[in-house]
């Protein structure tokens, strides 16, 4: 049994307040820039949800039944996070993937020692077909706690160890919240009915070995060679019973990552000849998906170092990843030493 479900009714809030408790240095910001948070995402589930409609009935000019002007899902997405967040006086800077540069606290408001960067709607390509997507986010501290000022580049290029939270939330057949603390890792399931995301399973635990594999087998011509061989062994049959691996690939690395921390197995985007440094971006997708499968007892590599490890140097950089249960990230990495990859 890979995940103990709950018996007792707790909301996120409560949740978040009792893990507070633990630290008596706690001063409540943290529970509070939380709190705005799920505001963000209560408001993004019902919009996801809304989608198509407001699609179709916009149709005409861009303008849904409302009178307002249709945007794309991922940069209203972007606005809804920026606009629950900025007012607050918890954050010092914010960073996403669909802002080139920082965005910064306005100047009216109080500047705080958290910093959030987030990749508002993860799966862009599945917006329009109704396939899960999702929104992705970390919180780390500013380097300097007592400072007052807008936060800097450097305060968001902290290595990934260094995040304080982390979480990802699912707009599947329910919305689900999974989030990390250092502490294990909850999941949150949203009743639309109360409007609360209620905890549904404590403390999840990713299997030490999987018979799944999560990867883009469309990119296989241009893997290298420790990539190749890795996945075609995952493809042969063994006496044990281990193998064939089966393939899932959902194309949104919140759901292909969601199936893996409950099935356990492996996703992997890694590099490929016309992607050197793969597809996924380190600050905002793979660092914090990295500490919550990490958290869940797996693993979660770049091919050679642990992905939390890595200084990152810009925003937006790639990093190939390889994310998932222990045994089968270590299989993979081994793999790659045995075809002279690194
Ligand atoms: P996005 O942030 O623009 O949605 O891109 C990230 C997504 C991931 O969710 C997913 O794992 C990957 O891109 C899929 O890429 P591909 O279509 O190359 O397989
Ligand atoms: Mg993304």
């Amino acid at each position: 049994m890979p995940f103990l479900k709950t018996s007792t009714l707790v909301t996120i809030e409560r949740h978040i307040a009792e893990e507070a408790a633990f630290h008596p240095e706690a001063t409540g910001e943290f529970s509070r820039l939380l709190r705005d948070f799920t505001l963000a995402l209560r408001i993004l589930a019902r919009d996801v949800r809304r989608a198509g409609l407001n699609d179709v009935l916009g149709m005409t000019d861009g303008m849904n039944v409302h009178g307002e002007r249709v945007k794309r899902l991922d940069i209203h997405a972007n606005e809804v996070i920026y606009r629950a967040m900025d007012h607050g006086g918890h954050l010092c800077v914010m960073a996403s993937e669909e802002s080139d540069g920082l965005m910064s606290i306005p100047d009216d408001y109080r500047k705080g020692k958290y910093v959030l960067v987030f990749d508002p709607l993860d799966g862009s390509s599945n917006i329009d077909v109704n396939v899960s997507i999702g929104t992705i986010f970390s919180i780390y501290k500013r380097l300097d706690e007592t400072a007052t000022t807008p936060g800097t580049l450097a305060d968001v290029l902290q290595p990934g160890y260094k995040q304080v939270a982390a979480g990802y939330a699912m707009y599947g057949s329910s919305t689900q919240l999974v989030y990390t603390s250092g502490n294990g890792v909850d999941v949150f399931t949203f009743d639309p009915t109360i409007g609360e995301f209620l905890l549904t399973f404590e403390k999840i635990r990713i299997p030490k070995r999987g018979r799944i594999y999560s990867v883009n087998s469309g990119n296989a011509h241009k893997w290298p060679q420790g990539v190749r061989d890795y996945v075609s062994n995952l493809l042969r049959p063994s006496e044990d019973g281990l193998r064939p691996y089966s393939l899932r690939y959902v194309g949104t690395m919140v759901a292909d990552i969601h199936r893996t921390l409950h099935y356990g197995g492996i996703f992997m985007y890694p590099s490929d000849s016309s992607s050197p440094t793969g597809k996924l971006r380190l600050v905002y997708e793979v660092n914090p998906m990295a500490f919550i499968v990490e958290q869940a007892g797996g693993r979660a590599t770049d091919g050679r170092q642990r992905v939390l490890d890595i200084q990152p140097d810009s925003l937006h950089q790639r990093v190939p990843c390889f994310i998932g249960s222990e045994d089968d990230v270590r299989d993979a990495e081994a793999a790659l030493v045995a075809a002279g990859d690194f």
